[in-house]
C-alpha cells in the first residue's frame, strides 16, 4: 500500500479533456493496481495512515508506452546513412541488397547473447524516460531460427529490466536472398512455419507483417494472417508506408490492433480502420529520417475517430530512434498533433495498440505503471527537444 500525495495527475483517461488533469492530487496503490485517485482534499480517511511519498507538486502522467519497434537486431547502418545522404534513396539501397537484408545479415550473425548486449543501451535509453512497456518485432532473421532467436532475446529483456515486453512476430518483413523472386515460397515454406514453432513456444502476443512494394503482397499477408488467426493471435501490420496497397483494409478485415506508418492511407483504409477499432500507429521517426513528404491523413483520421498512437519505431534503417519524448516533440512539429494527442499516442492509444488496456491511463483498476516529471504542464514533454525530464517511474508501483 503506497499513497503518492502532493501530485499533478494527467490522468489520461478516455473522453477526459485538458489531459484529465487533477491539481493538488493524490493516488493510492494496492497490489500494484491504482485503487483510487482524486484532489488529495477528498482522500478517504481511513487511508491517511497508509504509508506516504510527498512528490513535491510534481505531474504524474501514465508511464510511456512504446508501442512499435524493432529494437532487437545485429549490426548497425550508419553507412547506409551516409550512402542516402549522398543521394541514394530508402528504396534503391533495398533494392542494391542494402538495408533490411544487410540488417539480416548481421543478425544471422550474431547470438543470443550478442543481441542482448546491443539490444540493452536502447532499451535503457526509453527506460530513462519514464517507459513502462515496449513492443519488439522479430523481422531481421528471416530463417526460422534466427527469428526464433530474436523473439527469445525479446523475452529476455523483460526479465533482464523492469520493464513489459509484447513480442511481434514480423517474419514478413522482407523477403530474404535464399528466396529471392520467390515470395510466395517464403511464405509458405519458412514463414508460417517459423510462426506456428515461435508460438508453440509462447513467444509471439502478435503477428505482424510488411506490406509494401519491396516487401509482401496483400495476398501474401492474407495468407500469414489467416494462419495467425488458426493460432488466436492478433494482428497489425506496417501498411500505406511507401505507397497505398490497401494494407490497412486488409489488416482490418483481421480486427487488427493497429496498422502502423499510413502516410499513403487513403478514405477507404480509414473507413475500414474505423469499423474495426484500429489503431492508427503513426511514426514520425521514419518519417523524419526517409525525410518523406507526404503526410499521414492526420486530420482525416481525427474526423474518423481513429485513435492515433506513436512510437518510435526504434530500427537500424529507417529510425535509429531510442527517445520516445523526441518522439512526442516530432508528431507534433511534423505531423501537426497537439501535445495532448501525442501523449494520448504514447501513453492510452499505445496501450491500446498492444492490447494491454490494464496500462496506458490513470484510472481505478489499472496498474500502477506512473512517470514523475519535473515540468510544470504537460505540454511540456512534448514542447522541449532533446531534454528528459523523467523525475522517477513507477511499475506496478514500485519504482
Ligand atoms: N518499415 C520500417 O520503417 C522498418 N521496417 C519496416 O517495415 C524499417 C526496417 C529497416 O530499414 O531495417
Ligand atoms: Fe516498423
Amino acid at each position: 500500500m503506497l499513497i503518492l500525495r502532493n501530485i499533478k495527475l494527467a490522468t489520461m483517461a478516455p473522453g477526459a479533456t485538458a489531459y484529465g488533469l487533477v491539481e493538488s492530487a493524490a493516488l493510492a496503490i494496492r497490489e500494484g493496481d491504482i485503487i483510487w485517485l482524486g484532489p488529495e482534499s477528498e482522500m478517504p480517511t481511513s487511508m491517511s495512515v497508509w504509508p506516504q511519498e510527498d512528490l513535491g507538486g510534481r505531474l504524474v502522467t501514465p508511464a510511456l508506452i512504446d508501442c512499435h519497434t524493432h529494437i532487437v537486431f545485429g549490426g548497425n547502418r550508419a553507412r547506409e546513412f551516409e550512402l542516402r545522404l549522398k543521394g541514394a534513396s530508402y528504396e534503391e539501397v533495398a533494392r542494391a541488397g542494402g538495408g533490411i537484408l544487410s540488417t539480416v545479415t548481421a543478425t544471422r550473425a550474431a547470438s543470443e547473447d550478442d543481441l542482448l548486449a546491443s539490444a540493452l543501451p536502447r532499451v535503457d535509453a526509453l527506460l530513462a524516460e519514464g517507459v513502462s512497456a515496449i513492443e519488439i518485432k522479430s523481422g531481421y532473421g528471416l530463417d526460422i531460427e534466427t527469428e526464433l532467436r530474436m523473439l527469445r532475446t525479446a523475452r529476455r529483456i523483460g526479465k533482464e529490466r523492469p520493464l513489459r515486453i509484447r513480442t511481434s512476430y514480423l517474419g514478413a518483413h522482407a523477403v530474404p536472398p535464399e528466396f529471392k523472386d520467390r515470395a510466395d515460397a517464403y511464405i509458405d515454406e519458412t514463414c508460417r512455419i517459423a510462426l506456428d514453432r515461435a508460438a508453440e513456444e509462447g513467444l509471439v502476443d502478435a503477428v505482424d507483417g510488411f506490406c509494401e512494394g519491396i516487401a509482401f503482397t496483400p495476398a501474401q499477408i492474407d495468407r500469414l494472417f489467416a494462419r495467425a488467426t488458426q493460432l488466436g493471435l492478433p494482428v497489425k501490420l506496417h501498411a500505406e508506408q511507401l505507397s497505398d496497397l490497401g494494407g490497412a483494409r486488409l489488416a482490418a478485415t483481421y480486427g487488427a490492433l493497429s496498422a502502423d506508418h499510413l502516410e499513403y492511407l487513403g478514405a477507404d483504409g480509414i473507413a475500414a480502420m474505423s469499423g474495426a477499432g484500429a489503431v492508427a500507429v503513426l511514426l514520425p521517426g521514419a518519417f523524419y529520417t526517409l525525410r518523406e513528404t507526404k503526410l499521414p491523413p492526420v486530420q482525416a483520421l481525427r474526423d474518423a475517430g481513429v485513435p492515433i498512437a506513436i512510437a518510435t519505431d526504434c530500427n537500424p534503417g529507417s529510425s535509429p530512434l531510442t527517445s520516445l519524448l523526441l518522439t512526442m516533440n516530432m508528431a507534433c512539429t511534423l505531423f501537426r498533433m497537439t501535445p495532448e494527442e501525442a501523449l494520448a499516442g504514447a501513453t492510452r492509444n499505445a496501450a491500446r495498440a498492444l492490447g494491454i488496456e490494464d496500462a496506458g491511463t490513470l484510472e481505478v483498476g489499472k496498474r500502477a505503471d506512473l512517470a514523475v516529471w519535473d515540468v510544470q504542464e504537460p505540454a511540456e514533454l512534448a514542447y522541449r527537444i532533446g531534454f528528459n525530464p523523467l523525475h522517477r517511474r513507477y511499475l506496478q508501483g514500485r519504482t
